[in-house]
């Protein structure tokens, strides 16, 4: 399968993140990528191709246009009252307060824009941001040509970000903005399954009222974990969009016994959805040496997900989305898509 991948990627880099209490080197670094891109070729997957240069438009339709224009000038807004750090918000506009005005400073617009303190901005920020939607982008028109699957190589990745908000080293939702792609390009119906081990709270948000995307999300329980605030069972659409919306929330030490039967039933959910397409938000940080995740899974339970997925035999399309053992990322992300093609 073809791979779609942009170096830009790497201008997103030296910042820090906020957890423990602490400010750490942010687990979301460049070498992800590189790592993955190596091992793509390393097993001979396919051809790596640079993506189409789409520019932040394909966002435009999963995105508000204010959001959209918050990113591309947060940078500018940053360092034109001499700020040289990492851009970060510090106010966020829970229930009761106002979210119908767009401050004026940037701090309180970074906040306004903002799910958590975990989407710095710095100076490569936002080619990263459209390097890596048009990656999704370029992948998607190649599975629509007529392609069994192809590999969107994303970073930063894209499914904690919402309709008007960054959050969780997200910024554009690349799976949605790919999903929607394959819809304004004749798609009927588009499944997004989500195997990253964190809730797809963005994604979930996007497609929430609507019955032409069928979201189904595999995730940390977030009782106990992150994003804490989205990914019950219980959240399954609202309006048209009633029982098109699936979570499978798994407490922590969940491994491929219980993890694997819950992709099943959920591929069993998107198989009776006929879909024209299948969106992989693809997360491998469901890896038992994860630094940041709670799950079992093992190197070799990824291959069996790409077969699983496979035997949908639906046109599928991957997106990289989270996966922070940097060592072992690229030896499982690619796994899967590997036992895809071997299925
Ligand atoms: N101390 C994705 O996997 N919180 N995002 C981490 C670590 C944020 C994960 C706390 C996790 C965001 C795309
Ligand atoms: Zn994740």
């Amino acid at each position: 399968m073809k791979t779609v991948y942009s170096p830009l990627h790497a201008g997103h880099a030296g910042y820090f993140e906020l957890g423990n209490g602490q400010f750490s080197p942010g687990f979301e670094k460049p070498m992800r990528a590189e790592f993955i891109h190596a091992r793509v070729q390393e097993v001979g997957l396919g051809p790596v191709l640079a993506p189409q240069a789409h520019g932040i438009a394909p966002a435009g339709r999963v995105h508000t246009a204010d959001y959209l224009q918050f990113l591309s000038e947060a940078w500018d807004r940053w360092t034109a009252i001499d700020r040289h750090t990492p851009a970060l918000p510090m106010v966020w506009p829970i229930p009761g307060l106002r979210s119908d005005v767009p401050p004026a400073h940037i701090d309180g617009l970074l906040g306004f824009y903002s799910l958590d303190a975990g989407a710095p901005i710095v100076a490569g920020t936002y080619k990263a941001i459209v390097s890596s939607l048009e990656s999704a982008i370029t992948a998607a028109d190649i599975v629509q040509a007529g392609e069994r699957a192809a590999f969107a190589l994303c970073r930063p990745p894209g499914h904690h970000a919402g309709s008007r908000f960054m959050g969780g080293y997200c910024y554009v939702n690349n799976a949605s903005a790919a999903a929607q792609r394959f819809l304004d390009n004749g798609a009927k119906r588009v499944a997004i399954l989500d195997v990253d081990y964190h809730h797809g709270n963005g994604t979930q948000e996007i497609f929430y009222a609507r019955d032409d995307v069928f979201v189904a999300n595999l995730h940390g329980d977030p009782l106990t974990e992150y994003p804490y605030l989205l990914g019950h069972r219980d959240e399954t659409g609202t309006g048209a969009g009633e029982g098109f919306n699936v979570n499978y929330p798994m407490p922590h030490g969940t491994d491929y016994g219980v993890w694997g039967a819950a992709l099943d039933d959920a591929c069993t959910k998107i198989a009776a959805f006929a879909p024209d397409a299948v969106v992989v938000s693809l997360g491998v940080d469901t890896f038992e040496k994860d630094p940041i995740s709670h799950f079992k899974l093992k190197t070799v339970d990824y291959p069996r997900i790409g077969a699983r997925i496979a035997k949908l035999g639906l046109p599928t399309l991957f997106v990289m989305e989270g996966g922070y053992a940097v060592a072992e990322i690229a030896v499982n992300a690619v796994g899967v898509l590997t036992g895809f093609e071997g299925a």
